[in-house]
């Protein structure tokens, strides 16, 4: 990408002119999910103002808050989840939200549901917004299922069915990464123009990577496939480099940086943690379904990611994402333990 030239752009590829694009592909579209997207990405725009605001709030002792530790994490985490549920319910588009801050799913009032059901992480990664680290946003959608009164199974359905999945990360730069099936793209905001441009298109994960994302404070729990691969990324048996080891503690940040540099990111499950830490419905599975989508494999240890079929909306699972030649390896060492 030329970005010299780029500075001095004058037609943008704004997110919404993306949306509407891909829906013109659809002539029988009437617009909804088009509608649904924009008020995501209004969500989106919101938290990353609160997440600016949050440090400086802190420095200056501006927020009307006392500055206790930890507060304002909490108020950012309830504040995001607001905020989301507002703009799907207001979007007129949503019939079920599952967020990972409510216990229970949200079913919409009949005067404004629509036929897509929205799962999301507000805020995930919370626990790096005192020290300033990248945060995100991590979302999926599904359609319910036959168009009539929605049930709770309409979000127990395997990630495969989702119709688009994306994250928002708050860093350096507010990126939004989507796909609605057919590639991945990634926007970033302008903080000038108050608008989504497309600067990453069409994102593709390198075939192999030279880095493996993991919290090996974890490693003495470990099973025997996890502990394996770790191992040869670190002492490689067949002459190739050792791999790098880059681990952030933040999802979003981890899988954005494996998605453009390649490698894998592992959340094994371990002997406290039998099914790993991370959520299936707006963890795992919109991050696989990226992944997939940019050419990688998502992988849990016995299945493909997005085969599962969750039974609760905040189950969890292990996962093991990436590029598509690092996550076979880790599907050979599965697939042999299994044999013996
Ligand atoms: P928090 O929201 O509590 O910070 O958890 C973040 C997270 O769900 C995910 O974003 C990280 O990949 C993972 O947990 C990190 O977990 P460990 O701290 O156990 O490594």
């Amino acid at each position: 990408m030329d970005h010299a030239a780029d500075a001095f752009r004058t037609d943008l590829m704004t997110i919404t002119r993306f949306v509407l694009n891909e829906q013109s592909k659809h002539p029988e579209s009437r617009g909804d999910f088009s509608i649904l997207l924009s008020h995501i990405v209004l969500g989106c725009k919101f938290v990353c103002a609160a997440v600016n605001k949050a440090g400086l709030a802190k420095l200056i002792g501006l927020a009307g808050e006392t500055n206790v530790q930890g507060e304002e994490q909490k108020k950012l985490d309830v504040l995001s989840n607001e905020v989301f549920v507002k703009a799907l319910v207001s979007s007129g588009r949503t019939c079920i939200l599952v967020s990972e801050e409510d216990e229970e799913a949200i079913f919409v009032e009949p005067s404004k549901r629509g036929k897509y059901c929205v799962v999301f992480d507000p805020l995930d990664g919370s626990s790096n917004i005192d020290c300033g680290v990248s945060i995100g946003t991590i979302f999926g959608i599904y359609m319910l299922k036959d168009g009539g009164e929605s049930r709770l199974e309409d979000v127990l359905q395997p990630g495969k069915n989702m119709l688009a999945a994306g994250y928002c990360m708050y860093g350096s730069s507010c990126t939004l990464v989507l796909s609605t099936g057919s590639g991945v793209n990634g926007f970033t905001l302008d903080p000038s123009l108050g608008e989504f441009i497309l600067t990453h298109p069409d994102i593709k994960i390198p075939k192999k990577g030279k880095i493996y994302s993991v919290n090996e404070g974890n490693a003495k729990n470990w099973d025997g496939p996890t502990a394996k691969f770790v191992e040869k990324c670190k002492f490689p048996k067949d002459g190739s480099p050792a791999k790098s080891l880059r681990y952030i503690g933040s999802m979003v940040a981890d899988v954005h940086r494996t998605l453009l540099y390649g490698g894998v990111f592992l959340y094994p499950a371990d002997k406290k943690s039998p099914n790993g830490k991370l959520r299936v419905l707006y963890e795992v599975f919109p991050m696989s379904f990226l992944m997939e989508q940019a050419g990688g494999q998502s992988f849990t240890g016995k299945e493909r990611a997005l085969d599962l079929v969750p039974k609760k909306i905040h189950e969890r699972s292990p996962i093991f994402l990436g590029s598509y030649d690092d996550v076979e390896e880790i599907k050979a060492l599965y697939a042999a333990e299994e044999k013996a």
